[in-house]
């Protein structure tokens, strides 16, 4: 793994940095981003973001004038050679950045990978994947401490917060520690307010998105002696209340509130196969789970995305395969 010293050896030595994240981005993610980005250029540097996906909607106060590219596989082809360097946040397996894959594989540009996912693949000798960090946001703030001197203000703070808030569950998931409280202290020394921070994350929901939650809810299985408990959302439950893939944001967690379940899994059906979501608690190693069905993550929250495939025809063996680990 290089060091916080190696990875601004490769900032200072190069001139441009195509920034970029996974599928379906979350705060940590998008949140990452915008902070490297922001501090690359205030240190004279070139950056750019270009994401596979959209910005989720409850995430594009963070974008207010439009940094963020949607990769377009025609228009931006030329991109991968463009930039000295390639910067991958928040993921370690190239298969998570879509259309942006095939390009990223090809190119010779220098690239580095910062991350806290487990079992990382071995694409970059320059990786600094660590999965003691809840959040790649603490990576980056880290980061940017141990750089040249930049003043964290809140075009930086508030990414950065976002980032370490939303992938520690508000700050109550395995591995938030006081070093995570301790760096969001700053942040808010920096000038983001925490209320405010949280309701442009919780509290922006649109009416669908609830009656969304409530199919979920009401979608809810339970098997084992009630130590795994299921959701499922279909294509016509998005249909009918009008709502979108980053609307299921934090469902899984709901699985988790029944007293003794130990494992929970969200299953989406997508247009064109599925997508479940891992979630456990007690020492039970989901990511084993979903690196059976082709995903992976943490050892307490993970995710696969299945392509060309029917929900109904994976369901049952996915719950048959998830009793080993409870
Ligand atoms: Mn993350």
């Amino acid at each position: 793994m290089i060091s916080f010293d190696q990875i601004h050896a490769l900032i200072q030595n190069n001139n441009s940095f195509l920034i970029t994240t996974h599928v379906n981005p979350d705060g940590d993610a998008i949140g990452s981003e915008l902070a490297l980005y922001h501090y690359l250029k205030r240190i004279g540097k070139e950056a750019a973001i270009f994401n596979c996906s959209q910005t989720p909607y409850n995430l594009e106060f963070l974008d207010p004038t439009g940094i963020i590219s949607h990769f377009d596989k025609v228009k931006n082809s030329d991109i991968f050679d463009k930039f000295d360097v390639l910067v991958l946040l928040d993921l370690n397996h190239l298969s998570r950045i879509m259309e942006l894959e095939e390009g990223f594989r090809k190119s010779t540009k220098l690239k580095i990978c910062i991350d806290h996912h487990d079992e990382p693949e071995n694409f970059s000798e320059y990786m600094f994947v660590d999965i003691n960090y809840a959040s790649t946001g603490e990576i980056i703030f880290e980061l940017i401490e141990a750089g040249a001197p930049v003043k964290i203000d809140y075009q930086i703070a508030l990414p950065l917060y976002i980032a370490i808030m939303t992938d520690t569950g508000s700050f109550r998931y395995e591995r938030t520690t006081s070093a995570t409280h301790i760096k969001a202290a700053k942040l808010l020394d920096a000038g983001v307010d925490p209320n405010t921070a949280a309701s442009m994350i919780h509290d922006q929901g649109s009416p669908g998105r609830m009656r969304l939650l409530g199919r979920a809810l009401d979608s809810i299985k339970l098997y084992y002696s009630n130590q795994l408990c299921t959701m499922a959302l279909l294509r016509k439950d998005l249909t009918e209340t009008g709502t979108v893939e980053a609307d299921i944001e934090g469902f899984v967690n709901y699985t988790l509130s029944i007293k003794g379940v130990r494992a929970g899994l969200l299953f989406y059906e997508l247009e064109n196969g599925f997508k479940v979501s891992f979630r456990s608690v007690d020492n039970v190693q989901i990511n084993k789970l979903a690196k059976e069905f082709n995903g992976g993550g943490h050892f307490y929250a993970a995710g696969t995305r299945i392509s060309n495939a029917k929900l109904g025809d994976y369901y049952d063996t996915i719950i048959k395969a998830a009793e080993k680990y409870l």
